[in-house]
């Protein structure tokens, strides 16, 4: 097998020196990844109407077997968006994932790719392609960050009028969804946090489903636990057009519920049913 790489490698090697490009080497396409969407496996090509995905998988460390270290860095690409895979060790020199993510309405690419230590493509996914079909949601805001066993949090208030001083509705990993409450507040109507991760990377997803016909909605961070200095990163879309991004390090560790450190970034103000920027 080894022989049979030699000689495609010095093929490719011959065929770029001659500006000639009939031979190319191929990733594996070895990682595996099972979709759900409302809890049942879908294949690609398929047409859903939640804009929320399970995937789960299998894939390989490039540094070979072992237990304890990943050598390598695995990702979720949707849509051109890179997202850090969380792995847990399976066994030999397999690793899995299992991670939730927001679709946008029409066509989606899903693909997995694991680079060794040296940023090399080492394996890859087929690609996977999954259309959506639900509306264009007036405002989606979507949360990454760059270290595991860390948690950050997405948190959006809703004032009801310009003039408030303190909000009457809070969307969290407490009150997902409007008929939540938690902390003396419901959750936003027609808001949803689609998603709570608490172990690394993200993302976590707030969709707006409908604008209200006046108020004020405030989006915030809160560093919730970790002892590294973390980045985060934020999307802010409103019908499906991009409006926003931003990027925020906490330098002061996960410290649970203390609002010290939070960030604000985004704040829309709504009239008329439609958000003023
Ligand atoms: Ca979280």
């Amino acid at each position: 097998m080894k022989k049979f790489f030699t000689i495609l490698i010095s093929l490719a090697v011959i065929g770029t020196s001659t500006s000639c490009a009939l031979f190319k080497i191929k990733v594996p396409e070895t990682a595996q990844m099972t979709i759900l969407s409302g809890g049942s496996s879908i294949t690609s090509g398929a047409t859903v109407t939640s804009r929320v995905l399970s995937i789960s998988g299998t894939v390989h460390n490039p540094g070979g077997s072992t237990a304890y270290d990943f050598e390598g860095y695995a990702y979720i690409v949707v849509n051109g968006d890179t997202l850090e895979l969380a792995l847990s060790h399976s066994t030999g020199n397999e690793w899995t994932f299992d991670h939730s993510v927001a679709i946008v309405r029409g066509s989606n690419i899903i693909v997995i790719l694991v680079y060794d230590l040296d940023h090399n493509l080492y394996e890859k996914s087929p690609d996977f392609t999954v259309y959506g079909d639900f509306p264009a949601y007036p405002l989606r805001i979507q949360l990454t960050w760059d270290t595991d066993g860390t948690d950050v949090d997405l948190h959006v208030y809703y004032y009801t009028s310009s003039t408030a001083t303190s909000p009457s509705y809070h969307t969290w990993y407490s009150a997902k969804t409007p008929d939540e409450y938690s902390d003396g507040l419901y959750g936003i109507p027609n808001a949803y946090l689609d998603f709570d991760d608490t172990d690394g990377y993200g993302p976590e997803n707030f969709t707006l489903e409908q604008l209200p016909a006046s108020g004020v909605f405030k989006a915030f961070l809160r560093y919730y636990s970790g002892d590294v200095n973390t980045t985060a990163t934020v999307k802010v879309y409103q019908s499906d057009t991009l409006v926003y991004t931003g990027s925020h390090t906490f330098t002061t560790y996960g410290n649970y519920d203390d609002p010290t450190n939070d960030w604000y970034f985004y704040t829309a103000q709504v009239v008329n049913s439609k958000i003023k920027n």
